[in-house]
Order: structure tokens, then sequence, then C-alpha cells
């Protein structure tokens, strides 16, 4: 087999650079290691910044989102009983698009498809060779028998567990991490949302989210402890306790029902410096990961995928590699202010531990200055809503 870019990941990495360079007349193969099923099985991020909107249009696949999708032009934050709002429009003109990841994913699948653009799923023991060359290939195990892709590029778009990162050589490679002490107990239920915005809030007993999909699917997450297992918590104590921590008004008109998904998300930050290795291209969560308090990690897998495409159309079309040459240091300027938002705004929303008496007014005061000062309300919704490409 062979092809010109080989994209390691079936996730929304792999399939949006796959489209965007499909319609660019670049061929691609994406190997997924999951069923396909598998794959739109994961619950995982449901705020689109707009440039991830306009990818998806520039994809082809908007159309959905548009019709399904659901425009929010705020946000509220609170703390105990007391909230205020974040207007994104009214402070930057724009605003974010609330559609799953599941379904900007099952959009770019069948989008691929009517494409007839090759997906693998069920590879397994995906390796790239000879990467430092102009002459890469990688080798995989697919319905009990070895296979070999031949092509210019392979794009690592294998999310935080893949083996692309590793190739990397570590004299090279420079991860930086942070993890932190707690984890985001994720309920999805078939109830209405509690609210027309998101609800992010502070409590003195742990941070919690009030998030949806549509007007009959909610998406809730509590703060909990590193320790805890979804089966640790019962469906009422779970609504029971987020009910503890968002403003009273909200909890008493919260519609609770069965979970249809609970999982454990835990939190870190983390970026890999570089994210090229000769014709390796890192993409996403292979390179990056942020806390999903700021709802930047699939949005910033969006940023790479328009750098790493328009480097390869420009290779492609002009035989052009300047593209290329920075794509690693155009993406990472970008990656580290949303890593930077996304650490502020888990530190201004969670409850930490080892949080000093000192530590907890300074985190009051941060609140209570976004609060009132709109100089910090805009540069809270300007991160929110997406920084430029
Ligand atoms: P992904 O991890 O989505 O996709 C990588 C793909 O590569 C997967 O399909 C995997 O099966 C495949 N793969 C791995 N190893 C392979 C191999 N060896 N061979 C072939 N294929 C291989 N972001 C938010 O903005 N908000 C959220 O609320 C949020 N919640 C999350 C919850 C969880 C549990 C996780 C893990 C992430 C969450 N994220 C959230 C971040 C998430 O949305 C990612 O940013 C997004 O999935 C990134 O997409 P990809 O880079 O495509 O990585
Ligand atoms: C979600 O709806 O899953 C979601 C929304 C906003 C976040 C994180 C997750 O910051």
């Amino acid at each position: 087999m062979r092809t010109q870019v080989a994209i390691i990941g079936g996730g929304p990495s792999g399939l949006l650079l796959g489209q965007l360079l499909h319609r660019a007349g670049i061929d691609t193969v994406v190997l997924e290691r999951r069923s396909r099923d598998y794959v739109l099985s994961r619950i995982r991020a449901g705020v689109l910044e707009t440039g991830l909107v306009d990818l998806m249009h520039e994809a082809g696949v908007g159309a959905r989102m548009d019709r399904e999708g659901f425009i929010h032009d705020g946000t509220l934050i609170a703390k105990g009983d007391e909230q205020f709002r974040i207007d994104f429009e009214r402070l930057t003109g724009r605003h974010v698009m609330v559609y799953g990841q599941t379904e900007v994913t099952r959009d770019l699948y069948e989008a691929r498809d009517a494409a007839g653009a090759p997906t693998l799923h069920d590879c397994r023991g995906v390796k790239p060779h000879d990467l430092d060359t102009a002459a890469p290939f990688i080798t995989f195990l697919r319905d009990g028998a070895v296979h070999r892709l031949d092509c210019d590029f392979v794009a690592g778009c294998d999310g935080y567990h893949g083996p692309c990162r590793q190739e990397i050589p570590t004299e090279v490679r420079r991860e930086d991490e942070k993890t932190y002490p707690f984890g985001w107990l994720g309920v999805l239920s078939e109830t209405p949302p509690v609210s027309d915005e998101l609800i992010y809030a502070n409590s003195a007993r742990g941070f919690a989210l009030c998030s949806m999909r549509n007007a009959t699917l909610s998406r809730y997450y509590i703060q909990c402890d590193l320790s805890d297992s979804p089966d640790d918590w019962t469906d009422d104590m779970f609504w029971d306790e987020l009910k503890r921590r968002i403003p009273a008004e909200a909890a008493e008109r919260l519609e609770t029902g069965p979970s249809i998904e609970k999982s454990i998300a835990p939190l870190r930050s983390f970026v890999c410096e570089p994210m090229r290795w000769g014709r390796l291209f890192l993409c996403g969560d292979a390179a990056h990961i942020v806390p999903p308090t700021g709802a930047k990690g699939l949005n910033t897998a969006a940023s790479d995928v328009h750098y790493l495409s328009n480097a390869l159309k420009r290779f492609y079309h002009d035989r052009d590699d300047e593209g290329l040459e920075r794509y690693s240091e155009t993406a990472l300027a970008r990656i580290w202010k949303t890593e930077r938002f996304s650490w502020w705004f888990s530190s201004l929303m969670h409850r930490y531990p080892d949080q000093s008496a000192f530590d907890l007014r300074i985190q009051q005061a941060e609140l209570a200055f976004l609060r009132d000062n709109e100089a910090a309300q805009r540069a809270m919704a300007e991160s929110y809503v997406g920084l430029p490409y």
C-alpha cells in the first residue's frame, strides 16, 4: 500500500486532517487501533471554538453542526449561590458552538466514507519506520496479517497514549507536565439542561460544571478524588453532590435522571516539544493535554490541524516546505497560550487539597476581580472563544 500522508489515529485530529487534505487532492490513509463503534462511544468535549467551527465548514462537514449545534454567547460563573455572566458576544464579538465531539467525529467519519478515503480500523502494533528519511513507512497488524504502508509523511494523531510521540528520540524530546490532585466525574443524562448556558461553579465542596449536548441531553461534571471510581458514585449520590455545588436556584430546577454514561477523567497539563521528527508530525493529544476546564483539548487539536494541513498543502501544491519547517514552532506558540488559560481557569475554579487559607483568599479575590473588571472578563472571553490561529 502507498499514500501521500499516513494518519495514525482516527479521532477528531486524524479525521479532520484527513478531510482537509482530501479536499485539497492529497491522498491519506487513516490507521485506527479501535473499532468505529468504540471511537464513537467515547463521550468527551462539548464546546467548539469559532476556529474549529470554521474548519468544519472548510472540511465540508458543517451542515449538521449548524442545524443541531447551539450557539452560546456567554457562560455563567458561580461561587456558592452568587453567579455572574461572561458575555462573549459583547466582549469579543464572537461566540462558541455547543456540539459534542462525538458528533464532530461522526460527521467526519461519514464524510470520509462518502469520499471513499480509506480508514482501516482494528490496526494493531502500528509502527512508523525510517521517519528520518524521505521514504518513511508504517507496519501494522490487521486481520491476522502484517501490512506495510509507504508514504511521504506520517501524521501522529494517536492521542496521549499513542506510540508516535515516543518516536522522537528522548535526547531530542522535551516533555513538560503538571498533574492535578483531583479528577472530573462526568455524567451524561437524557434530561433537559439546567441552564441555557454552561455554569462553571466554584463551591466550598469543589468544582462543578453544568453543560449539555442538546435540549434533551445534559452533561454534568463534579470534581472528585483521584482515588474515586465511577462505581463509588450512585446516580443519586452524584445528583445530590451536584446540587450542593451549584447555585440554589439552579439546584431547585435541576432535572435528574439515570446516567447513560458515567466516567472519571484525570486532569493534566502536558506538552511535548518538538512536534516534528523528520517526516513525522504530531497533532492533538499526541503532543499536548490540557485540563478540560477551559474546553481547549479538542479545540487545540483543531488549531494543530489547521497549521499542519496548510503546511502540507503548501508542500504538495507549491513544493514549498517552509510551513512544515515552521509547524512545530507555530503550533506550540498557540498551544502554550491555551495551556496557560486552562491552568489559570482550573486554578480559579477548583478547590485544592493543599490550599492554604491565604491561597483560598487569593482565589476568591481572583474570582471577584473577574466579576468586577471588564478587562479581566475580556481576557477570559478572548481565550474561551478561541485565540486567533
Ligand atoms: P484522541 O485521543 O481523541 O484520538 C486518538 C485516536 O488514536 C484514538 O481513536 C485512538 O484509538 C487512536 N490510537 C491510539 N493509539 C493508536 C495506535 N497505536 N494505532 C492506531 N490508532 C491509535 N476536551 C475538551 O475540550 N472538553 C472535554 O470535556 C474533554 N473531556 C475529555 C475526557 C477524556 C476522558 C479524555 C481522554 C479527553 C477529553 N478531552 C476533552 C480532550 C479530548 O477531547 C481531546 O482533546 C481530543 O479527543 C483530541 O483528539 P485527538 O488528538 O484526535 O486524540
Ligand atoms: C462538555 O460539555 O463536555 C464540556 C464543556 C465545557 C468544558 C468541559 C467539558 O470546559
